[in-house]
């Protein structure tokens, strides 16, 4: 009877000092698997190269024929109108990696879809009108991150993440309207299959 009850607590003992620690491990396995299966979405947007150098030639195009309007017109404000949009990455469970899309991309190479999905838009000048839709369905940003092309920390555009979750395939489409004047509306889309 005794050594019954003393085998019990010793087993109790082994389990409940297991436990919190079988736990443990687990989760960090967990965060680990997570992160790097979708790590593009952590990169700074900053590490695209190739993206900035083609952003900086949108830039200074747009700033010449601003030159040549303000020969005409009186100059405009600081914070320059809305310019350029468009849909830059999606990633998800099921294509990781990341598929960048070209400009004038319609529709995605890659199969997407699975648990988890972000689109990430992209935007020179200032809109404060965003809506990011799957399907016609608003969906929610969940981070952005501030583009500085020529490093005067004056900022030149956006970077929004969209949380597109639970959508194995559909129609993304993106629209933001500029604070200031024109005020104009700009849109970009792209059907991910
Ligand atoms: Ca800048
Ligand atoms: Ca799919």
């Amino acid at each position: 009877m005794r050594k019954n009850t003393i085998i019990l607590i010793v087993l109790t003992i082994c389990f409940l000092v297991a436990l919190p620690a079988y736990g443990m491990n687990y989760e960090v396995q967990e965060d680990k698997m997570s992160s790097n299966e979708l790590a593009i979405k952590d990169q700074p947007i900053k590490t695209d190269e190739s993206l900035y150098e083609r952003l900086r030639l949108i830039k200074e195009k747009h700033e010449k024929e601003m030159q040549l309007q303000e020969e005409n017109i009186e100059p405009l404000g600081p914070a320059p109108a809305l310019y350029y949009l468009e849909v830059y990455v999606a990633v998800s469970s099921k294509y990781p990696e990341g598929e960048f899309f070209e400009p004038e991309q319609l529709r995605s190479v890659e199969d997407h879809g699975g648990e988890e999905m972000y689109i990430a838009t992209i935007e020179l000048g200032y809109g404060h009108l965003r809506f990011a839709r799957m399907n016609t369905s608003l969906l929610d940003p969940i981070g952005f991150e501030y583009i500085d092309l020529d490093n005067d920390s004056i900022v030149d555009g956006f970077l929004y993440w969209w949380d597109a979750s639970g959508y194995e395939h559909g129609y993304f489409d993106y629209e933001n309207t500029s604070s200031n004047y024109p005020f104009n509306n700009m849109t970009d889309s792209i059907y991910i299959r």
